[in-house]
Formats: C-alpha cells, structure tokens, sequence
C-alpha cells in the first residue's frame, strides 16, 4: 500500500542506521567458517559494546616484555596505552624486564595499574621470545586468579594509534598477522616440517595469526600457553625449534582450537607508514625499529 511504502522509505531513510543497527562490512570478511566474528572498524558501535561490559567490572591483565634494549620501546607503548587502550575499563600491566631500572615513570590514569617483574638476562632472542609462553603459563596460574578476567598478550616494540577497546573481548583471541590477511593460505609461514610440534601439513590453516598479539580468558589463555610451551619443550629435546618460534605453536594450537573472536589487522599493523585499502584504522601497530641497533648479537 502507499502508505506502508511511505512508511518504509521514511524509516529505512531516517532511522535505517541508527535504530537497526545497520553494521557490517562487504568489502573484507567479517566472520570465520565457524562463525567467529572478524572484528573491522564499522562491525560493531562502541557506544553499545561499552555501555554492556560497564555493567560488568571486568579487569583486564595485559602482559609485555621488555628485556635488553627492548625497554626503549616502554615509554611509548605505556603513553599511548593510557590514550586508546580500553580507556575507562581497569587495566593491570604486568611487565616483565631484565632492567626493572630503565622503566620509565609513566602516570596511569585511575584504575590502571603497573606491575613491573624482574627476569633474569637471556642470551638468545629465541629464548626470550619463546620463554614468554611459559612465563605467562605461571603468571595466569599463580597469580591472576583473583585478579583479572581476560588477559592479552603483547609485543612491546608497538604503540597505539586508535582505539583498542571491549570489541576485542572474548573466550579466546587472535589477531590475523597484518602481512597476510588477504594471501593465499600456502604462502603462509606455517611449520611445515613433520618433525616439529608446530606441524600445520599443506592444505590445512584457517589464517595466519601473529605472535605479538593474542588473549582471551584466563582458563582459555592459561591452556594455549601451557600447550605451546609443551609443545616447545618436546621440540627441544627432538633438536628442532621451529620456524617463527612460538608464533608457529600458536598458529597450530588454533588451527585445533579455533577462536572464538579474531581481530583485522586493524589490531596489529606493520608499520603506520603502510597503508592499506581495508584497513581504515590503525589502531595498533609495531614500529619500525633498526633490528641491527635493538637486537643482541
Ligand atoms: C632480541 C633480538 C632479536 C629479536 C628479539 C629480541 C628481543 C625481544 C629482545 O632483545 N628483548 C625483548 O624484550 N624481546 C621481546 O620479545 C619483546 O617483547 C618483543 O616485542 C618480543 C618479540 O620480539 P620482536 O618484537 O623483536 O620480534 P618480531 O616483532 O619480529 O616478532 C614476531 O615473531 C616473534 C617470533 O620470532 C614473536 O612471535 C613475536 O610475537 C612476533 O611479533
Ligand atoms: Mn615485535
């Protein structure tokens, strides 16, 4: 009829985004085959995800290392933390570094906190990188229990850009790695040697998720850590490390155990410098760093 025309064109044209909820994306894919949402800016509205987790009074553990000359990037990623990273939500640090002296005094806001762990000196970056699951395995056990509701995992040689909020929150997180989000699966830099734990055999892969980003729950977070440095350990003692350390076991514990949130690269840039058509924001990013300067050895 005319006037349920009239009615519908009024709607659809006045009220279409605002009172239904008109979110989405068609240009990139916003959710897995399992039906795991793919968190894109214009896939959610802040204003409702927030309203929801502010009844919740969740805290949320964030670790990240800091050992050798990594320290330096400590005072940009704590700075721009306190800019876009779950403002408004409490937040405690865990910071883990072999120079407790060279942390820098960064002033949290209300409901932020900074707790700073002493760790012995490591010779080989492999060992730092790789150590870290287990470090994290023990911190969750030990200590988070009573304290924390999710827990994510960062690289320090990072620095926010944009708003990295509760969108991000669920059972079990990963972050597709920013230089292969829209390549084909056998260019992914999976463990492809039958001999390492992190074997991922040809043909088989969701997606390639970065090591320098993943969370979750704490039982969910707890599990992955403590099967990646199983893994780990069951590869040294065969002599086989394998190709990008930890970031390979991740890759293969969620190829078994799916998660139930993954974030767009949106989440972990490259470099701000790139750009990128479907990446509208960046929210989070590595810097550019001189490997040869920061790096031992
Ligand atoms: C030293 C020499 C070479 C490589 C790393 C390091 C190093 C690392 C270091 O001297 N001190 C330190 O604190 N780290 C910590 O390990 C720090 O938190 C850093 O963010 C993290 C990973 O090392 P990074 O950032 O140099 O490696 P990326 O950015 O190339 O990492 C990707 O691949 C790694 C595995 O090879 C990890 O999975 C990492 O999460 C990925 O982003
Ligand atoms: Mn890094």
């Amino acid at each position: 009829s005319l006037s349920g025309l009239i009615y519908w064109g009024f709607t659809s044209i006045w009220f279409g985004n605002h009172l239904t909820g008109n979110l989405g994306r068609t240009d990139v894919a916003s959710v897995t085959p399992w039906l795991a949402p793919i968190v894109w800016e214009g896939t959610f509205d802040s204003r409702v995800i927030d309203s929801i987790y502010k009844q919740q009074n969740i805290t949320i553990a964030t670790t990240v290392f800091a050992l050798g000359k990594y320290t330096r990037f400590l005072k940009d990623f704590l700075e721009s933390a306190e800019e876009h990273y779950f403002v408004g939500f409490r937040v405690h640090f865990y910071l883990f570094t072999d120079q407790p002296e060279e942390v820098p005094n960064v002033k949290l806001g209300q409901e932020r906190y900074l707790t700073v762990k002493t760790l012995p000196s490591m010779n080989r970056w492999q060992d730092i990188s790789m150590s870290r699951m287990e470090i994290l395995e023990k911190l969750i056990e030990n200590e988070l229990a009573s304290e924390a509701d999710y827990i994510f995992c960062l690289d320090v040689d990072t620095k926010f850009y944009g708003r990295w909020g509760v969108e991000s929150l669920g059972r079990l997180v990963g972050v597709i790695h920013p230089w292969f989000f829209n390549v084909p699966r056998f260019l992914f830099t999976y463990e492809h040697r039958p001999k390492s734990q992190a074997y991922i055999p040809a043909g088989k892969g969701d997606y390639y998720y970065t090591g320098a980003a993943f969370g979750g729950s704490l039982k969910d977070v707890h599990n992955l850590t403590k099967t990646c440095r199983e893994q780990m350990n069951i590869d040294t003692a065969n002599s086989i490390e394998a190709l990008w350390h930890e970031e390979s076991h991740l890759n293969k514990y969620f190829l078994y155990n799916k998660p139930s949130k993954l974030l767009s690269p949106e989440y972990l840039w490259r470099d701000i410098s790139m750009s990128s058509g479907s990446v509208k924001i960046i929210r989070f990013s590595h810097v550019a760093k001189n490997n040869a300067e920061v790096r031992p050895n």
